[in-house]
């Protein structure tokens, strides 16, 4: 008779044999068959992913999140049937609109009373029962399934990888009946190599060669950027071609760092002045690259885009402008253009010369302005922005990996690789940079990962189950937390809807105050972390070194909590 392991154990021994290192889970009733699993292929000696007990599911998602941005390689979450799901939602939100993939597998309480293996056997076999459990999620992934037969555990694993890895990527969804988790599966051919790989569009040649033509005869090309340049090439390829055709490459609202913060042709934040003379825009990887209610593109202007996602079909509504739309993975797509740019002389190499001088120009007086804005004042309060310039300076001749919630602005810091910069999602769902900041350290334990956060979006994150992790992993973060005691962005959202309004001139706004201030560095220390406190910019410098020194002997993560004003 041909060997059997239980789906549960099929299910492992795939994940690891597709290339899944770590399954982040965190556990319940239905897990008896998972847990056992694990134990059944340790026996067997079928190799199976890391499993990690995370002790928040949000953490579990946010770490898949962050191990993917730093390797390019999906990973797996387990979490206990519809109520653990529920707590995967605002990470699948976060990772479905910046198409990040994640095997997103959760259990389904058993579906019968009695009478078969595994059936249920407390009260909440029948409280978490519900009539669309993947309703919980099935806006925020590509694709989803119920596992129906334990022989469909390994097909149905190969079929959930190539559809989240390709494009454009995604989170999906597996439902994991228990009893059918219990039953038997061949053993046979779990490690084989996986059967159907991902569907990755590549540049089109035509549209590529449309593009150059357009930006080769444009007067004033301008490009947005909000995700990188896809990769260490596309990185490369995109200073290049900024630099050679004399094109501003506007950062607003960047996830990504997409050229060096002081490339000559680096036009920071703002897109107002660059729409206003543009005749061409491209738009790389952009969901919403200007905001249409404050300004647009001039008549006139040809706005192309490029990206996996190009018109963001998942959004009903977003009618930026396209009239050239180019599905490709930016890497790939960037340096096709460069080359196909290469293949156009200059219509006027004098006129690209004089555009080049008065871009750089202009780009090196804004930043100068921003790094005066930014400088420390002794006198007042420290800002977001001035511990951005501190951090910037202090992490000089580093490799890091710096994230950001609400925390430093880019603007001010000086970067300059792809890997350097990591901002929340557009998606917005709060406590996403320090589970994605353990992912990021897991995924790459010699390098240095800062998070920088707003004291909001650290209790977001769940603080204790993240702590309680980057201790059990021994993984060194630094994390900075910007604490203003209250939701900036709220009131400013608020000031800008309603700027002369009552809640304007009422001396506190509702709703947006968090005092007393908890004492975050007794959070951390109930972590055994390295915690201080910074007031004011004259001790800013030196805690950071100490922090810094600390997280460099591999002694365990350790936090600053940062007063900042506003
Ligand atoms: C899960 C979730 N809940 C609520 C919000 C709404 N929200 C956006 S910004 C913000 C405040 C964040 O506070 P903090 O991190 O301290 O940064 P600050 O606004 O003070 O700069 C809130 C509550 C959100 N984006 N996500």
């Amino acid at each position: 008779m041909a060997k059997t392991v239980t789906a549960a154990t099929a299910l492992l021994g795939r994940l690891k044999a597709i290339g899944v290192d770590y399954v982040f889970a965190n556990s319940g009733t239905d897990f008896p068959p998972i847990i056992e699993g694990l134990a059944e292929a340790a026996a067997g000696g079928i190799a199976v992913p890391q499993a990690i007990a995370v002790p928040h599911e949000h953490a579990a998602m946010g770490m898949a999140h962050g191990y993917y941005l730093a390797t390019g390689r999906p990973q797996a979450v387990i979490a206990h049937t519809n109520v653990g799901l529920a707590n995967c939602a605002i990470g699948a939100i976060n990772a479905h609109v910046e198409h990040v993939p994640i095997l997103l597998f959760s259990g389904r309480t058993p579906t019968v009373e009695q009478g078969r293996f595994g059936a249920r056997t407390v009260p909440i076999g029948w409280g978490q029962e519900m009539r669309d459990q993947t309703a919980l999620v099935r806006e925020a992934t590509k694709w989803d399934y119920e596992l129906r037969f334990p022989e469909q555990a390994p097909a149905i694993v190969d079929r959930a990888y190539a559809i989240a890895t390709s494009s454009p990527r995604g989170p999906v969804y597996v439902s994991l009946p228990r009893e059918v988790l219990c039953e038997p599966c061949p053993a046979d051919g779990l490690d084989q190599a996986p059967s159907m790989t991902a569907a990755v569009v590549e540049p089109g040649r035509a549209a590529i060669a449309r593009l150059a033509a357009l930006i080769a005869a444009a007067r004033n090309p301008v490009i947005f950027a909000q995700h990188g340049a896809g990769d260490e090439a596309g990185f490369a390829a995109l200073s290049r071609l900024a630099a050679d055709w004399a094109i501003p490459v506007c950062q607003y609202w960047a996830l990504q760092l997409a050229i060096p913060t002081d490339h000559a042709m680096a036009a920071g934040d703002d897109p107002a002045p660059l729409l206003a003379r543009a005749d061409l825009i491209l738009c790389l990887d952009t969901l919403a690259p200007w905001s249409p209610g404050a300004h647009g593109p001039a008549p006139g202007c040809v706005v192309a885009h490029m990206g996996q996602d190009p018109l963001s079909i998942r959004s009903p509504v977003r009618n930026f402008r396209a009239d050239l739309a180019v599905a490709c993975d930016l890497g790939p797509g960037l340096v096709a253009l460069a080359a196909a740019l290469a293949g156009h002389a200059a219509r006027d190499a004098g006129s690209i010369a004089a555009r080049r001088q008065r871009i750089a120009a202009e780009n090196g007086a804004a930043r100068r302005r921003v790094l005066e804005r930014a400088a420390p004042d002794a006198q007042a309060g420290l800002t977001k922005a001035q511990v951005g310039l501190v951090l910037s300076r202090a992490l000089e001749g580093r490799q890091a990996s710096v994230l950001s919630e609400l925390g430093c602005p880019l603007a001010p810091m000086r970067l300059d690789h792809p890997r350097a910069w990591y901002q929340e999602p557009h998606a917005g769902g709060l406590g996403w940079s320090f589970p994605a900041a353990l992912g990021m350290q897991l995924a790459d334990r010699a390098r240095l990962v800062v998070a920088t956060l707003g004291d909001g979006s650290y209790m977001f994150a769940n603080p204790v189950a993240c702590h309680q992790i980057a201790e059990a992993l021994e993984l060194p973060v630094l994390l900075l937390v910007l604490n203003n005691a209250g939701w900036g962005a709220v009131r400013h959202s608020v000031l800008g809807l309603y700027p002369k309004g009552h809640a304007a001139r009422a001396n506190r706004m509702p709703l947006t105050d968090l005092s007393p201030s908890p004492d975050f560095t007794k959070v951390a220390a109930a972590s055994r972390a390295w915690a201080a406190h910074v007031e004011n910019a004259a001790d800013l410098r030196a805690r950071l070194d100490e922090a810094l020194a600390h997280v460099a002997r591999r002694a365990g993560p350790a936090l600053l909590d940062i007063r900042i004003r506003d």
